[in-house]
């Protein structure tokens, strides 16, 4: 059923979807004993990455993501805003880089960024990468031109995700396609970046479904640096507010096929970890993912305290992984 000869933590891009759902399938201790594996032939166990968010400009998007707080489509009581300036961004970033986040991301309500919106962009890749931070941004979709000039301003990473399958998608947005959201990705690789894509669980979507997104991740030219898998928060005003919660067995299946099909990708438990115990976070961790997002805020919703994750993680006997060096010869600016 697998392929034989291939050490299972190098990356492999020709991944069938029988081979992910039967990967999915397994008894849970078979699937976690291989993704656990697979992720210490490639990672140290104990380290987990740490990124910390910023809205750099919240809400009244013209996108329609049912299950998102900031589109204007619908009233979740969020007060709209207009574009941070980059003054305001450092302080952000002094703050995240002290309390021992590597990555800062950025985020904007948008559909794509505006011409005029470029500079105040560029300014603040500028500012975060100063305080000594890897940058990333999510910003909607990009040209070719716009991630060229994103890229050549030093960005590190471009955020944009799937979501869910391709088959589901359109249950959940309407706005944007899945093919627009390939061609956002193509452009980010092509202008040098790195890709962090992921997705969305417990949308109502079902086990085949979270399968194909992760199929299709995984048969990408080269497969994202960084994958989040988010748990869906429910939001108070969104369509998917009163969506039924998903099995947590299934949120920690789909972290350990995460992990299996790509192996030296940085997984990401994402959004949802204030409605996970400490135990279910573990497992997370267990079955691959080393990469968390910090700070008390996500975007426009709750996260963990800080001294929570802290307490958390000695717990575990985990810590935060130091920043990447820079590598040498990297396309983007120094
Ligand atoms: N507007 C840009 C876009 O959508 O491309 C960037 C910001 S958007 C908030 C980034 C991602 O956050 C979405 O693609 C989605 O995966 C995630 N997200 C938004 N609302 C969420 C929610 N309620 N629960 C979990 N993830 C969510
Ligand atoms: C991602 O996959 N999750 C983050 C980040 N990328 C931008 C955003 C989560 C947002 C959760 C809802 C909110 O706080 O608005
Ligand atoms: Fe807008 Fe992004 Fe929210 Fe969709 S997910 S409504 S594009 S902010």
């Amino acid at each position: 059923m697998f392929a034989e000869n291939i050490p299972p933590h190098l990356p492999r891009h020709d991944w069938t979807m029988p081979e992910v759902t039967a990967l999915m399938e397994l008894p849970f201790a078979d699937l976690l004993y291989r993704a656990h594996s697979v992720h210490r032939a490639a990672f140290d166990p104990s380290e987990v990455q740490v990124s910390t968010l910023l809205s750099i400009k919240t809400g009244g998007c013209p996108e329609d993501c049912k299950y998102c707080p900031q589109s204007a489509h619908f009233d979740t009581g969020l007060q709209a805003g207009k574009l941070m300036r980059a003054d305001a961004v450092r302080e952000a970033a002094r703050q995240a880089k002290a309390a021992g986040a590597s990555r800062f991301c950025m985020g904007a309500a948008w559909r794509s960024p505006k011409e005029r919106d470029l500079p105040m962009l560029e300014e603040m890749i500028a500012t975060v990468r100063q305080e000594g931070l890897e940058t990333c941004m999510t910003l909607g979709m990009l040209d070719a031109h716009q991630a060229e000039r994103l890229s050549a301003a030093g960005l590190d990473y471009y955020n944009h995700n799937l979501d869910t399958s391709e088959a589901f998608y359109g249950e959940i947005i309407t706005t944007r396609s899945y093919r627009e959201r390939l061609e956002t990705l193509r452009h980010v690789r092509e202008a040098g970046m790195k890709v962090c894509c992921g997705g969305i669980a417990g949308m109502g979507e079902s086990r085949e479904d979270r399968a194909a997104l992760l199929h299709t991740l995984a048969t990408l030219p080269v497969h994202p640096e960084s994958v989040p898998i988010n748990l869906l928060v429910r939001v108070e005003g969104t369509p998917l507010a009163g969506t039924d919660t998903l099995d947590p067995l299934e949120f920690v299946r789909t972290i350990a096929t995460a992990r299996i099909l790509m192996p030296r990708s940085q997984v990401r438990l994402s959004a949802g970890r204030e409605a996970m115990d400490a135990a279910m976070q573990a497992l997370c961790f267990f079955a691959g993912a080393n990469s968390i997002f910090y700070g008390e805020k996500l975007l426009t919703t709750p996260n963990p305290a800080e001294h929570e994750d802290q307490a958390l993680l000695a717990a575990l006997g985990m810590r935060a992984a130091p920043a990447k060096a820079k590598e040498k010869g990297h396309a983007n600016a120094a």
